[in-house]
């Protein structure tokens, strides 16, 4: 049977504890692995599951993230049914100035589901790095006959408090569910481990337009999918899990480690990077005929320089992008953005560097953050002395030094 899919993409968060990557920008638009951006990796599964009508719903700071998707994720035109479109916050509510929560985004905007009128929705965060056949997923939550399925996955008790934990009974079916709340029921016979819900649901369409209209008129809930409405349907309607790391191959089955990450703090996000730069990485960014996409820029291609004092520039074991020259300086184990600038005698190690950073003759880097467009003037030391470092730079729990970016110029045309 043919299935009308919409995908509507929650993509306002505000990511408060990767500050200050979120000072300028909206989590999904956060960078990532050197090209991308957060968002990219959920477009891209939608994308690659076959599933081209989406809409994103963005709010706060949302600039870059439109920016982004202009520059990467314009298309369609040529059938109508193609088609990624940011919305902004419509404000319909009187008095309101944004979403109450992630119910009330898509109340707010039920027009787009009523007026497209698929079979199901998909309904799915932005926050997260992960490769994901969606297909799989709702040909899941029809062969159950479910209203909702949401996509799980077993994590550590101690980040009970950082998710919606559900239980299941044998046949998969949600029989509770408890959002972020640190003494939430573990997996039976796995008493180290809960079932996290991974903000991914799969929704039948009048359902989720029936709920969002009973969620919007009920003045004591907060209007949000994990701690009102889920909760509330225990039992009311056939609510599933889909099992992501047992069902999930995307792409090359060679290829098929269920890697997915929560990036939400800055070591997690850091974390997260160096398994990209990894020799084998858990989510293999060449698999092929599982494209991540993002904006294509037409850089100059990264260029590794020798200079006759200081001998070869070299990169190891790293993710360099378009536009990089690493001069007479060595880069170990570290991820660069576009445009990133090491010149001679220099020593980056373990360091994510953003976009048209540059780092100065002969400065030592070690396990950083450094935000777009700063220049380290030359003899600069991070990352050997942390107590040094905690009194000029935020320095992370895990000592990791993060250096707050600069604002780039916009050229604009003139007459
Ligand atoms: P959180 O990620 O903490 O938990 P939330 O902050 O609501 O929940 O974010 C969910 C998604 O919606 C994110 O992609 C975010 O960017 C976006 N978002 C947040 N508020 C929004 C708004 N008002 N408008 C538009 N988009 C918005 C959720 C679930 C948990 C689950 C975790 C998995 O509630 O049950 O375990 O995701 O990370």
């Amino acid at each position: 049977m043919e299935l009308k899919v919409l995908g509507l993409v929650l993509a306002g968060g505000k990511g408060t504890r990767l500050a200050p990557l979120t000072a300028e920008r909206a989590k999904p638009a956060v960078p990532f692995g050197g090209k991308y951006r957060i968002i990219d990796f959920v477009l891209s599964n939608l994308l690659n599951s076959g599933i081209y009508s989406i809409y994103v719903l963005i709010q706060f700071r949302s600039q870059s993230l439109l920016q982004h998707l202009r520059d990467g994720w314009q298309f369609g035109g040529m059938l109508q049914s193609q088609f990624i479109i940011p919305v902004p916050a419509q404000m319909r509510t009187l008095g309101e100035t944004w979403y109450k929560g992630t119910a009330d985004a898509v109340f707010q905007n039920a027009n787009l589901i009523e007026q497209s009128r698929p079979d199901v929705v998909v309904l799915f965060g932005a926050d997260h790095i992960y490769r994901m056949d969606v297909r799989q997923m709702i040909a899941y939550h029809r062969e159950k006959g479910a209203g909702v399925t949401i996509s799980a996955l077993p994590v550590e008790k101690k980040f009970a408090k950082d998710f919606g934990v559900i239980e299941v009974d044998d046949d998969g079916r949600i029989v509770g569910f408890h959002e972020k709340k640190p003494d939430a029921p573990t997996i039976p016979g796995r008493p180290d481990m809960v079932l996290a819900s991974m903000g991914n649901y799969v929704f039948e369409a009048d359902l989720l337009l029936d709920l969002v209209d009973k969620d919007a008129a009920d003045p004591a809930s907060g209007h949000d999918f994990g701690t009102d409405i889920l909760p509330n349907l225990i039992g009311r309607v056939p609510m599933y899990a889909y099992d992501y790391q047992t069902n999930h191959i995307a792409g090359d089955p060679e290829d098929k480690v269920p890697y997915w990450r929560d990036v939400g703090t800055l070591d997690a996000y850091y974390e997260a990077n160096m398994d990209m730069r990894a020799i084998d990485p858990p989510l293999n960014l060449y698999n092929r005929q599982w494209p991540l996409r993002t904006a294509g820029y037409s850089d100059p291609p990264a260029k590794f320089a020798f200079d006759e004092n200081a001998r070869r520039g070299q990169a190891i074991d790293s993710i360099l992008c378009g536009g990089c020259i690493i001069s007479g300086s060595t880069v170990r184990r570290s991820v660069l953005g576009r445009y990133v600038r090491v010149h001679s005698y220099a020593l980056v190690e373990d360091c994510i560097l953003f976009d048209d950073v540059e780092i100065g003759r002969r400065s030592k880097i070690r396990r950083a953050i450094i935000e777009k467009n700063v220049k380290i003037p030359p003899d600069t030391v991070i990352g050997y002395d942390i107590e040094e470092d905690r009194k000029r730079w935020q320095v992370t729990e895990s000592g990791l030094v993060v250096i707050k970016g600069e604002r780039s110029p916009v050229p604009i045309s003139s007459i």
